[in-house]
């Protein structure tokens, strides 16, 4: 008799708790058909790059040279002699206060000479980044070539008569996540070619433009 009479009091009880679940089931779903305003502040990610020390090539006294197409691969090599040099500057072109900007001077360099520059980026951001496109402007800026990836070989006309006066080997990195207050290092090489003229100086800049590490335009 007392479990009969437990049966019977038990069901109610039951009842009541799915009722409760349903009023809850309700009211959260009175809520989902209602707009809610909520007022937060929202963070954005700062994305910033900077070049640091160390900038600088392989020519830091006797000349670098090697052949025509970088020939024999991988192995430049120094001479002797000192008559040309290269100088390297980092410039800040859109007033963000991050260089992004590298202005190379070629001074009285000559058919077959090498030079490998080698800068390395900060991410002064707070969010992870990576180079987007590096842009080679030449002629004063009025051309330029753009890369996005890989490890890119193309020829200059730095003095804008037809004729190539360097090739470019792109070392690496394009598209390489750089995490927060982290440093890479990135690389190309340059080597003077035949058609290229004497006691001169030519100059070409190279800009680097980032974006998020997770965007892909
Ligand atoms: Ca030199
Ligand atoms: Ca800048
Ligand atoms: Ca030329």
């Amino acid at each position: 008799m007392t479990l009969l009479k437990k049966t019977k009091t038990s069901l109610p009880i039951a009842a009541i708790f799915i009722i409760i679940a349903l009023s809850i089931a309700g009211f959260s779903f009175a809520h989902w058909e209602k707009y809610m305003w909520i007022n937060a502040d929202v963070k954005t990610g700062l994305l910033c790059a900077e070049f640091v020390p160390r900038i600088g090539g392989v020519d830091t006294g006797v000349d670098w040279t090697c052949g025509p197409g970088f020939a024999p691969a991988g192995a430049p090599r120094s001479d002797d002699k000192n008559i040309g040099n290269s100088l390297f500057t980092v410039l800040d072109t859109n007033n963000d206060k991050c260089n992004d900007t590298v202005n190379i001077l070629l001074n009285n360099t000559y058919p077959s000479y090498y030079e490998e520059l080698t800068v390395h980026i900060h991410n002064c951001g707070t969010i992870p980044l990576k180079i987007w496109k590096v842009i080679f402007f030449y002629q004063d800026g009025t051309k330029n070539v753009t890369i996005t990836g890989g490890f890119p070989y193309f020829t200059l006309d730095l003095t804008g008569d037809g004729k190539a006066d360097v090739e470019i080997k792109w070392g690496d990195n394009i598209g390489v996540q750089l995490d927060m207050c982290e440093t890479m290092e990135v690389s190309w090489e340059i080597h003077v070619l035949q058609d290229a003229p004497q006691n001169t100086t030519m100059h070409f800049h190279v800009e680097f433009i980032y974006i998020n590490w997770n965007e892909n335009p």
